[in-house]
């Protein structure tokens, strides 16, 4: 799959709901900006063409009250302008807003965690972690994304600039958001409302690729995890499912199935750890699972004080679980 990084600017959109967004902006921008140029024409003229002259002798010039006309005019075109605009606006949010997921659409709960994203394909049968997967809506027929917004804590938002509006996740409620990708891509987003001191490692991405390679991921994910039978990989392995680690993290397919961390049953399908902090590879691994708060102060993981042949042992383990 080609992979780019696109600036996030809401005005390159590379779906559906962002391209109605950008063009209800352009509209709300371009009245506003008729308006500005009317309004302040009108002031430079008055300014200039009644401004104090020399022989004026310090009289004012003749006061004027009341203009039928000219209030009616005043009252009626803001009236007009702003019916407009409400018209405008409602048909835009009417469109944007579908709290049932519309027909042939691919499901997927979205929760936020402080400071991750979990993405649980239930329909299909897996749980990942803040590298969000989306097919391009080159098929009519399929339907777009419906995500289900949820939190697991604190109110968190979800915001793909190119891809969709903000949407906040708030606990004990769930919020819907659609996504139909136009563009293949990597798309950058990242949390947008205040959740706490890593906040701003919120990040996530979202990987839109043609439906094939989209659904070759998907039947990657939903294998179980590999088991791969090399020496280090059992040590590290038995060191991962001994410890706490399995108490917060699943690994699908094996005694692991704590839910308070990431799903790690396909870590290194990934290529950010800790929701974009560090680049997925075995020097971070090390280091992520020395001290989570080397790379990602305040982390919900704990340094786990393990043995540095330990540590080694847990990273050939998780390097092992493709
Ligand atoms: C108290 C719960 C807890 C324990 C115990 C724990 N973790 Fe974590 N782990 C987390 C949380 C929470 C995150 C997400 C942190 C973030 O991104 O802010 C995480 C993130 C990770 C990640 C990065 C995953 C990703 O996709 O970004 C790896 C790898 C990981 N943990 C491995 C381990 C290993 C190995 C152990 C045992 C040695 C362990 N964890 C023990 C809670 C835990
Ligand atoms: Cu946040």
């Amino acid at each position: 799959m080609e992979s780019r990084i696109l600036t996030p600017s809401i005005f390159s959109p590379a779906s559906v709901p962002a391209e109605i967004i950008v063009e209800y902006t352009t509209l709300v921008l371009a009245i506003c900006a008729v308006i500005f140029v009317v309004v302040s024409s009108l002031i430079v003229y008055c300014v200039a063409r009644f401004r104090e002259r020399a022989d004026d002798n310090g009289r004012e010039p003749p006061q004027i009250y009341g203009g039928g006309r000219i209030e009616l005019a005043w009252t009626v075109a803001p009236v007009l302008i702003v019916a407009v605009l409400f018209v405008v606006t409602a048909r835009t949010i009417l469109t944007l807003q579908k709290d049932e997921p519309p027909p042939g659409s691919l499901q997927i709960t979205a929760t936020g965690h402080q400071w991750w994203w979990e993405f649980d394909y239930a329909d299909l049968g897996f749980v990942t972690a803040n590298e969000l997967h989306l097919p391009l809506m080159d098929d009519t027929s399929a339907g777009p994304a419906f995500l289900n917004l949820e939190s697991q804590d604190v109110i968190h938002s979800f915001w793909v600039p190119q891809l969709s509006g903000k949407m906040d996740l708030i606990p004990n409620r769930t919020n819907h958001l659609w996504i139909a990708p136009t563009e293949s891509g990597v798309y950058v987003g990242q949390c947008a409302e205040y959740c706490g001191t890593q906040h701003a490692n919120m990040l996530l991405r979202v990987v839109v690729e043609p439906r094939a390679d989209f659904e070759r991921w998907v039947r990657e994910q939903q294998r179980p995890a590999t088991n791969d039978s090399a020496v280090s990989v059992a040590v590290g392995r038995a060191v991962f499912e001994e410890t706490a680690c399995v108490s917060c993290h699943s690994v699908r397919g094996t005694p692991a199935n704590g839910t308070f961390g990431p799903d790690l049953t396909h870590l290194m399908s990934r290529t950010t750890l800790g929701a974009g902090v560090a680049t997925n590879d075995r020097a971070h691994l090390i280091e992520w699972i020395t001290s989570p708060d080397h790379l990602k102060p305040g982390a919900r993981m704990p340094a786990m004080q393990l043995e540095p042949a330990q540590i080694l042992a847990v990273v050939d383990y998780l390097e092992s679980l493709q």
